[in-house]
Protein backbone atom coordinates (compact mmCIF):
# COMPACT_ATOMS: atom_id res chain seq x y z
CA UNK A 1 0.00 0.00 0.00
CA UNK A 2 1.30 3.48 -0.79
CA UNK A 3 0.24 7.13 -1.90
CA UNK A 4 1.17 9.17 -4.10
CA UNK A 5 1.60 12.90 -4.84
CA UNK A 6 0.42 14.23 -7.91
CA UNK A 7 0.87 18.07 -8.38
CA UNK A 8 2.29 20.63 -10.55
CA UNK A 9 3.22 23.51 -8.76
CA UNK A 10 6.99 22.31 -7.50
CA UNK A 11 5.87 21.12 -4.04
CA UNK A 12 6.45 17.57 -4.62
CA UNK A 13 9.46 16.72 -2.83
CA UNK A 14 8.37 19.18 -0.02
CA UNK A 15 5.32 17.22 0.58
CA UNK A 16 7.03 13.74 -0.27
CA UNK A 17 9.69 14.83 2.65
CA UNK A 18 6.79 15.86 5.17
CA UNK A 19 4.53 13.02 4.74
CA UNK A 20 7.82 10.62 4.87
CA UNK A 21 8.72 12.47 7.83
CA UNK A 22 5.55 11.84 9.39
CA UNK A 23 5.40 7.92 8.82
CA UNK A 24 9.00 6.88 7.89
CA UNK A 25 7.71 3.62 6.94
CA UNK A 26 5.21 4.31 4.30
CA UNK A 27 5.69 3.92 0.84
CA UNK A 28 5.57 7.88 -1.15
CA UNK A 29 5.64 8.50 -4.78
CA UNK A 30 5.74 11.15 -6.87
CA UNK A 31 3.29 10.63 -10.34
CA UNK A 32 6.34 12.45 -12.39
CA UNK A 33 8.76 9.21 -11.16
CA UNK A 34 8.55 5.34 -12.48
CA UNK A 35 6.11 3.81 -9.51
CA UNK A 36 4.01 0.82 -9.03
CA UNK A 37 0.22 1.74 -9.92
CA UNK A 38 -1.38 -0.91 -8.64
CA UNK A 39 0.10 -0.23 -4.58
CA UNK A 40 -1.35 3.39 -5.15
CA UNK A 41 -4.30 3.29 -2.68
CA UNK A 42 -4.28 7.23 -1.86
CA UNK A 43 -3.36 10.32 -4.12
CA UNK A 44 -2.61 13.56 -2.32
CA UNK A 45 -3.46 16.22 -4.60
CA UNK A 46 -3.33 19.75 -5.66
CA UNK A 47 -4.81 20.64 -9.54
CA UNK A 48 -3.62 17.35 -10.53
CA UNK A 49 -3.30 17.12 -14.63
CA UNK A 50 -7.21 15.79 -15.83
CA UNK A 51 -6.94 11.51 -15.99
CA UNK A 52 -3.99 11.29 -13.98
CA UNK A 53 -6.05 9.92 -11.65
CA UNK A 54 -7.59 7.02 -13.73
CA UNK A 55 -3.98 5.52 -13.72
CA UNK A 56 -4.57 3.84 -10.48
CA UNK A 57 -6.80 0.55 -10.14
CA UNK A 58 -6.06 -0.12 -6.20
CA UNK A 59 -6.72 3.89 -5.57
CA UNK A 60 -9.17 3.99 -2.03
CA UNK A 61 -9.03 7.68 -2.04
CA UNK A 62 -8.41 11.52 -3.31
CA UNK A 63 -7.32 13.52 -0.38
CA UNK A 64 -6.91 17.12 -1.67
CA UNK A 65 -4.17 19.03 -0.56
CA UNK A 66 -6.02 22.21 0.16
CA UNK A 67 -9.32 23.28 0.87
CA UNK A 68 -10.97 24.00 -2.21
CA UNK A 69 -12.17 20.92 -4.13
CA UNK A 70 -13.48 22.62 -7.58
CA UNK A 71 -10.40 21.12 -9.71
CA UNK A 72 -11.57 17.52 -8.70
CA UNK A 73 -14.74 17.88 -10.02
CA UNK A 74 -13.98 19.65 -13.03
CA UNK A 75 -11.95 16.71 -14.14
CA UNK A 76 -14.49 14.17 -15.57
CA UNK A 77 -12.13 11.20 -15.28
CA UNK A 78 -11.98 11.27 -11.11
CA UNK A 79 -13.00 7.34 -10.46
CA UNK A 80 -16.81 7.90 -9.02
CA UNK A 81 -17.21 6.03 -5.75
CA UNK A 82 -14.14 6.97 -3.95
CA UNK A 83 -13.95 9.24 -1.29
CA UNK A 84 -12.80 12.90 -1.67
CA UNK A 85 -11.26 14.31 1.89
CA UNK A 86 -10.02 17.81 1.44
CA UNK A 87 -8.26 20.34 4.17
CA UNK A 88 -9.41 21.81 7.31
CA UNK A 89 -6.86 23.17 9.43
CA UNK A 90 -6.75 26.23 11.92
CA UNK A 91 -3.87 28.40 9.87
CA UNK A 92 -5.91 27.92 6.58
CA UNK A 93 -8.65 29.45 8.37
CA UNK A 94 -7.10 31.73 10.20
CA UNK A 95 -4.38 33.38 7.68
CA UNK A 96 -7.80 33.92 5.63
CA UNK A 97 -9.00 35.78 8.33
CA UNK A 98 -6.05 37.84 8.88
CA UNK A 99 -5.77 38.98 4.87
CA UNK A 100 -8.97 39.80 4.83
CA UNK A 101 -8.91 41.80 8.11
CA UNK A 102 -5.58 43.52 6.26
CA UNK A 103 -7.12 44.29 2.88
CA UNK A 104 -10.40 46.08 5.22
CA UNK A 105 -7.96 47.71 7.11
CA UNK A 106 -6.06 49.40 4.03
CA UNK A 107 -9.08 50.37 2.14
CA UNK A 108 -10.99 52.01 4.96
CA UNK A 109 -7.79 54.00 6.10
CA UNK A 110 -6.76 55.23 2.61
CA UNK A 111 -3.09 52.91 2.47
CA UNK A 112 -3.61 51.90 -1.17
CA UNK A 113 -4.42 56.01 -2.16
CA UNK A 114 -1.00 57.13 -0.31
CA UNK A 115 1.25 54.58 -1.76
CA UNK A 116 0.24 55.63 -4.85
CA UNK A 117 0.16 59.75 -3.56
CA UNK A 118 3.72 58.91 -2.06
CA UNK A 119 5.30 58.12 -5.92
CA UNK A 120 3.97 60.86 -6.98
CA UNK A 121 5.23 62.61 -4.18
CA UNK A 122 1.94 64.05 -3.67
CA UNK A 123 0.62 65.87 -0.09
CA UNK A 124 -2.96 65.01 -0.02
CA UNK A 125 -5.17 63.88 3.08
CA UNK A 126 -8.08 61.63 2.58
CA UNK A 127 -11.09 61.26 4.70
CA UNK A 128 -11.34 57.85 6.49
CA UNK A 129 -13.84 55.26 8.29
CA UNK A 130 -13.51 54.13 11.29
CA UNK A 131 -14.20 50.59 11.48
CA UNK A 132 -17.19 50.85 13.51
CA UNK A 133 -18.97 52.43 10.96
CA UNK A 134 -18.54 49.72 7.96
CA UNK A 135 -20.26 46.38 7.24
CA UNK A 136 -18.72 43.51 6.33
CA UNK A 137 -20.77 40.99 4.08
CA UNK A 138 -19.33 37.33 4.14
CA UNK A 139 -20.78 35.10 1.26
CA UNK A 140 -20.23 31.62 2.65
CA UNK A 141 -20.08 30.71 6.66
CA UNK A 142 -17.82 27.32 6.57
CA UNK A 143 -14.70 26.76 7.97
CA UNK A 144 -12.74 29.97 6.83
CA UNK A 145 -16.34 32.47 6.14
CA UNK A 146 -17.12 31.56 9.93
CA UNK A 147 -14.21 32.30 11.12
CA UNK A 148 -13.37 35.49 9.29
CA UNK A 149 -16.81 36.55 10.50
CA UNK A 150 -16.27 35.98 14.12
CA UNK A 151 -12.70 37.71 13.63
CA UNK A 152 -13.73 40.78 12.22
CA UNK A 153 -16.80 41.22 14.35
CA UNK A 154 -14.05 41.20 17.40
CA UNK A 155 -11.67 43.79 15.98
CA UNK A 156 -15.27 45.97 15.97
CA UNK A 157 -16.80 45.67 12.76
CA UNK A 158 -20.58 45.03 11.82
CA UNK A 159 -20.22 41.66 10.00
CA UNK A 160 -22.90 39.78 8.46
CA UNK A 161 -23.34 36.53 6.58
CA UNK A 162 -24.66 34.69 3.65
CA UNK A 163 -25.02 30.69 3.18
CA UNK A 164 -26.70 28.42 2.26
CA UNK A 165 -28.23 26.65 5.26
CA UNK A 166 -28.89 29.20 8.48
CA UNK A 167 -25.96 29.87 11.01
CA UNK A 168 -25.55 31.02 14.83
CA UNK A 169 -22.53 32.72 14.99
CA UNK A 170 -22.49 34.75 18.09
CA UNK A 171 -22.77 38.92 17.01
CA UNK A 172 -23.03 38.23 13.21
CA UNK A 173 -26.15 38.58 11.14
CA UNK A 174 -27.07 35.78 9.82
CA UNK A 175 -28.91 34.99 6.25
CA UNK A 176 -29.66 31.87 4.26
CA UNK A 177 -30.84 31.10 0.84
CA UNK A 178 -31.24 32.86 -2.54
CA UNK A 179 -34.44 34.67 -0.99
CA UNK A 180 -32.74 36.88 1.41
CA UNK A 181 -29.51 37.71 -0.77
CA UNK A 182 -30.59 40.87 -1.55
CA UNK A 183 -31.64 42.16 2.06
CA UNK A 184 -28.14 40.74 2.73
CA UNK A 185 -26.23 42.76 0.05
CA UNK A 186 -28.26 46.17 0.85
CA UNK A 187 -26.21 46.86 3.45
CA UNK A 188 -23.07 45.42 2.93
CA UNK A 189 -20.11 47.89 2.79
CA UNK A 190 -17.11 45.44 1.94
CA UNK A 191 -18.31 42.02 0.22
CA UNK A 192 -15.86 39.09 1.02
CA UNK A 193 -16.79 36.04 -1.41
CA UNK A 194 -15.75 32.89 0.59
CA UNK A 195 -17.80 30.18 -1.04
CA UNK A 196 -16.34 27.11 -3.07
CA UNK A 197 -16.64 27.08 -6.33
CA UNK A 198 -19.91 24.73 -7.74
CA UNK A 199 -22.21 24.84 -10.80
CA UNK A 200 -24.90 26.87 -8.21
CA UNK A 201 -22.16 29.44 -7.51
CA UNK A 202 -20.47 30.29 -10.51
CA UNK A 203 -20.73 33.39 -11.49
CA UNK A 204 -22.51 34.65 -8.85
CA UNK A 205 -20.46 37.55 -8.52
CA UNK A 206 -22.25 39.48 -11.62
CA UNK A 207 -23.80 42.49 -12.60
CA UNK A 208 -27.25 41.62 -11.17
CA UNK A 209 -25.60 40.95 -7.81
CA UNK A 210 -23.43 43.95 -7.95
CA UNK A 211 -26.67 46.38 -8.22
CA UNK A 212 -27.85 45.13 -5.00
CA UNK A 213 -24.90 46.83 -3.25
CA UNK A 214 -24.86 50.36 -2.21
CA UNK A 215 -23.22 52.58 -4.09
CA UNK A 216 -19.01 52.57 -3.23
CA UNK A 217 -18.95 49.12 -1.81
CA UNK A 218 -15.96 46.91 -2.76
CA UNK A 219 -15.28 43.53 -3.52
CA UNK A 220 -13.32 40.74 -1.95
CA UNK A 221 -13.02 37.68 -3.63
CA UNK A 222 -10.55 35.37 -2.01
CA UNK A 223 -12.59 32.18 -3.35
CA UNK A 224 -12.25 31.01 -6.78
CA UNK A 225 -11.67 33.47 -10.01
CA UNK A 226 -15.18 31.22 -11.47
CA UNK A 227 -17.15 32.93 -9.28
CA UNK A 228 -16.39 36.36 -10.87
CA UNK A 229 -17.55 37.79 -13.66
CA UNK A 230 -14.39 40.03 -15.28
CA UNK A 231 -16.47 42.24 -17.15
CA UNK A 232 -19.08 43.19 -14.87
CA UNK A 233 -16.83 43.85 -12.19
CA UNK A 234 -14.90 46.03 -14.76
CA UNK A 235 -18.28 48.08 -15.99
CA UNK A 236 -19.01 48.82 -12.30
CA UNK A 237 -15.94 49.63 -11.51
CA UNK A 238 -15.79 52.19 -14.53
CA UNK A 239 -18.89 53.47 -14.10
CA UNK A 240 -18.07 53.99 -10.35
CA UNK A 241 -20.65 51.98 -8.39
CA UNK A 242 -17.91 49.85 -6.82
CA UNK A 243 -15.06 51.70 -5.23
CA UNK A 244 -12.59 48.75 -5.45
CA UNK A 245 -12.12 45.00 -5.37
CA UNK A 246 -8.79 43.33 -4.26
CA UNK A 247 -8.94 39.87 -6.05
CA UNK A 248 -6.40 36.75 -4.67
CA UNK A 249 -7.96 34.26 -7.24
CA UNK A 250 -8.57 34.48 -11.59
CA UNK A 251 -10.59 32.87 -14.03
CA UNK A 252 -6.74 31.59 -15.33
CA UNK A 253 -3.65 31.40 -12.88
CA UNK A 254 -1.30 32.74 -13.37
CA UNK A 255 -3.74 36.04 -14.81
CA UNK A 256 -2.42 36.35 -18.06
CA UNK A 257 -0.51 39.66 -18.66
CA UNK A 258 -2.80 41.04 -21.09
CA UNK A 259 -5.67 40.91 -18.63
CA UNK A 260 -7.26 44.60 -17.95
CA UNK A 261 -7.22 43.59 -14.42
CA UNK A 262 -3.29 44.00 -13.82
CA UNK A 263 -3.32 47.45 -14.55
CA UNK A 264 -6.66 48.93 -13.33
CA UNK A 265 -6.19 51.37 -10.95
CA UNK A 266 -9.39 50.34 -8.57
CA UNK A 267 -8.07 46.92 -8.72
CA UNK A 268 -5.68 45.21 -6.20
CA UNK A 269 -4.44 41.93 -6.87
CA UNK A 270 -2.75 39.09 -4.66
CA UNK A 271 -1.51 35.86 -6.73
CA UNK A 272 -3.63 33.05 -5.27
CA UNK A 273 -2.02 33.66 -1.69
CA UNK A 274 -4.28 34.27 0.67
CA UNK A 275 -4.49 31.31 2.64
CA UNK A 276 -2.23 28.15 1.96
CA UNK A 277 -2.00 24.93 3.51
CA UNK A 278 0.68 24.46 5.79
CA UNK A 279 2.56 21.07 5.38
CA UNK A 280 3.46 21.09 9.01
CA UNK A 281 0.01 21.84 10.46
CA UNK A 282 -2.26 19.82 7.90
CA UNK A 283 0.16 16.93 7.42
CA UNK A 284 -1.22 14.97 11.06
CA UNK A 285 -5.24 14.72 8.95
CA UNK A 286 -3.68 13.35 5.91
CA UNK A 287 -1.55 10.31 7.99
CA UNK A 288 -4.92 10.60 10.21
CA UNK A 289 -6.87 9.44 6.97
CA UNK A 290 -4.38 7.07 5.74
CA UNK A 291 -4.31 5.30 8.74
CA UNK A 292 -8.59 5.32 8.75
CA UNK A 293 -8.08 4.17 5.24
CA UNK A 294 -6.32 1.37 5.60
CA UNK A 295 -8.15 0.04 8.90
CA UNK A 296 -11.63 0.35 7.35
CA UNK A 297 -12.58 3.02 9.31
CA UNK A 298 -14.85 6.85 7.91
CA UNK A 299 -12.81 9.35 6.76
CA UNK A 300 -12.52 12.73 8.38
CA UNK A 301 -13.06 16.30 6.58
CA UNK A 302 -15.15 14.30 3.36
CA UNK A 303 -16.79 16.12 0.38
CA UNK A 304 -19.94 15.62 -0.01
CA UNK A 305 -20.01 14.48 -4.04
CA UNK A 306 -23.45 15.37 -4.00
CA UNK A 307 -23.39 19.44 -3.18
CA UNK A 308 -19.90 19.30 -4.84
CA UNK A 309 -17.89 20.69 -1.49
P1 LIG B 1 -16.67 25.29 3.37
O1 LIG B 1 -17.12 24.17 2.51
O2 LIG B 1 -16.30 24.99 4.77
O3 LIG B 1 -17.82 26.41 3.41
C1 LIG B 1 -18.55 26.79 2.30
C2 LIG B 1 -19.67 27.74 2.72
O4 LIG B 1 -20.34 28.21 1.54
C3 LIG B 1 -20.74 27.07 3.59
O5 LIG B 1 -21.19 27.96 4.56
C4 LIG B 1 -21.86 26.79 2.58
O6 LIG B 1 -23.14 26.77 3.15
C5 LIG B 1 -21.73 27.98 1.67
N1 LIG B 1 -22.33 27.70 0.38
C6 LIG B 1 -22.05 26.72 -0.51
N2 LIG B 1 -22.84 26.78 -1.59
C7 LIG B 1 -23.67 27.83 -1.37
C8 LIG B 1 -24.75 28.39 -2.12
N3 LIG B 1 -25.13 27.90 -3.30
N4 LIG B 1 -25.38 29.46 -1.60
C9 LIG B 1 -25.03 29.96 -0.39
N5 LIG B 1 -24.02 29.47 0.36
C10 LIG B 1 -23.36 28.41 -0.13
O7 LIG B 1 -15.47 26.00 2.62
P2 LIG B 1 -14.19 26.70 3.26
O8 LIG B 1 -14.65 27.77 4.18
O9 LIG B 1 -13.24 25.69 3.78
O10 LIG B 1 -13.52 27.35 1.95
C11 LIG B 1 -14.22 28.23 1.12
C12 LIG B 1 -13.49 28.41 -0.18
O11 LIG B 1 -12.35 29.24 -0.01
C13 LIG B 1 -12.88 27.13 -0.80
O12 LIG B 1 -13.84 26.38 -1.46
C14 LIG B 1 -11.82 27.68 -1.71
O13 LIG B 1 -12.39 27.89 -2.98
C15 LIG B 1 -11.46 29.03 -1.09
N6 LIG B 1 -10.06 29.06 -0.56
C16 LIG B 1 -9.24 30.04 -1.04
C17 LIG B 1 -7.95 30.15 -0.56
C18 LIG B 1 -7.05 31.24 -1.04
O14 LIG B 1 -5.88 31.26 -0.68
N7 LIG B 1 -7.53 32.19 -1.80
C19 LIG B 1 -7.44 29.23 0.47
C20 LIG B 1 -8.39 28.25 0.91
C21 LIG B 1 -9.66 28.18 0.40
P3 LIG B 1 -23.63 25.58 4.12
O15 LIG B 1 -22.77 25.71 5.35
O16 LIG B 1 -25.04 25.87 4.39
O17 LIG B 1 -23.36 24.30 3.37
C1 LIG C 1 -7.39 26.12 -1.22
C2 LIG C 1 -6.63 27.16 -1.86
O1 LIG C 1 -8.50 25.84 -1.64
O2 LIG C 1 -5.43 27.30 -1.58
O3 LIG C 1 -6.88 25.52 -0.25
O4 LIG C 1 -7.19 27.93 -2.68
Amino acid sequence: MAIVIIRQDGKIDLWKKALQKANPGLKIYSYLKEHPKEDIVMAVIWKHPKGSLAHYPNLKCIASAGAGVDYIFSDPTIPEDIPITRIVDPYLASDMSEHVLAVILAEIKNFNIYKVQQFNTDWNPKIYRRIKDVTIGIMGLGELGSLTATDLKKVGFNVQGWSKSKKNIGGVKTYSGTKSLELFLNTTHFLVCLLPLTPETEGVLDKKLFAMLPKDSYIINVARGGHLVDEDLLHELDNNHLSGACLDVYHQEPLPKSHPFWKHPKIFMTPHYASVSDTNSVIPQIMDNYERLITGKTLQNQVNRTKGY
